[in-house]
């Protein structure tokens, strides 16, 4: 990896440039059919017990009108900014595999949709660190934590380029996280396009975070089987700009390729409570893997 303190040109050459390697394999259709969309409240101070209660019960919960236009709009320069090498020390995107040859040839725009994902980009750059920080959206995790003081763990910005963005298979993210089964995780999915069902918006099993561990394999990606899928209702979580889904870290979710096209660009941030420490990884492993489990994909 090309050290990150070096800008400029050599940030875009793909012999340096971070690529992602999950499978392009396309999904069946059948796995994204929702029949209905996930409950909601116009703004973050309408969430009160009742909310919390739906939330307990059906691990997601749509804020319609959660960030303003310029508090996205800020968001997306942030972005943009990190993305054409606006902070030297800044190395956490990722490209889309198929562009790896041509990434040194695009212009700005072509650059932005040739980006998979970004990780871990707050602490370079406060416009974003402003939305994960935000002190109406912390008051609000910490209330889904269960009173208990919240510290994000993760900060991902997931893009989905017109026609090209990718599957994101249907999965728990707590089979990501080394965090002991117990550990409240609180996920927040923060639109920054129009996030709908034809560009990949979200779709949940909800109630689904209530029945335990379901068995993940590698097949496109870490995920569950397709066939668990199928056949299963799903919701989904359209949001314009500004919105966002709170959803429990046990939820199975995933989102469709981008069929449209328009762009569809979101921030998630992940959130555990203060001084819990990420140390079961046999545990994830036990949870979540196949492995001598007698079971197939
Ligand atoms: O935004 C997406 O496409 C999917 C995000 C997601 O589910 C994840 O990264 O865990």
């Amino acid at each position: 990896m090309k050290p990150s303190t070096e800008a400029g040109p050599a940030r875009f050459d793909s012999e340096y440039a971070r690529f992602d390697t999950t499978s392009d394999d396309v999904h069946a259709p059948e796995l994204y059919q929702p029949a209905a969309a996930v409950a909601g409240v116009e703004t973050l101070e309408d969430i009160g017990p009742a909310e919390v209660a739906h939330y307990r019960k059906h691990g997601c919960l749509v804020v319609r009108s959660a960030f303003s236009g310029k508090e996205v709009s800020d968001a997306i320069a942030g972005l943009i900014s990190l993305i054409m090498g606006g902070n030297p020390a800044f190395d956490g995107v990722w490209y889309e595999a198929k562009a790896r040859e041509i990434l040194p040839k695009l212009g700005p725009e072509e650059r932005q949709d040739a980006v998979r994902k970004l990780g871990a980009f707050v602490d370079f750059d406060s416009r974003l660190k402003a939305l994960s920080d935000h002190p109406r959206l912390l008051k609000v995790v910490r209330t889904l934590l269960g009173d208990r003081e919240p510290a994000m763990f993760q900060d991902m910005a997931l893009i989905k380029p017109p026609r090209l963005g990718r599957e994101k298979p249907w999965h728990q993210d707590k089979a990501y996280f080394e965090y002991p089964l117990a550990t409240p995780v609180v996920g927040v999915w923060i639109a920054l396009d129009e996030a709908t069902v034809e560009n990949g918006c979200m779709q949940v099993l909800p109630g689904r975070h209530l029945e335990g561990p379901i068995v993940h394999f590698q097949r496109r990606d870490w995920q569950i089987c397709d066939n668990v899928i199928l056949g299963t209702k799903s919701a989904a979580a359209p949001l314009k700009p500004g919105g966002l889904l709170l959803f429990d870290g046990m939820l199975p979710h995933g989102t469709p390729h981008n069929s449209s096209p328009k762009r569809r660009r979101a921030l998630q941030f992940h959130y555990a409570p203060v001084g819990v420490e990420k140390n079961a990884k046999q545990e994830r492993l036990d949870n979540f893997g196949n492995e001598g489990k007698n079971v197939s994909c």
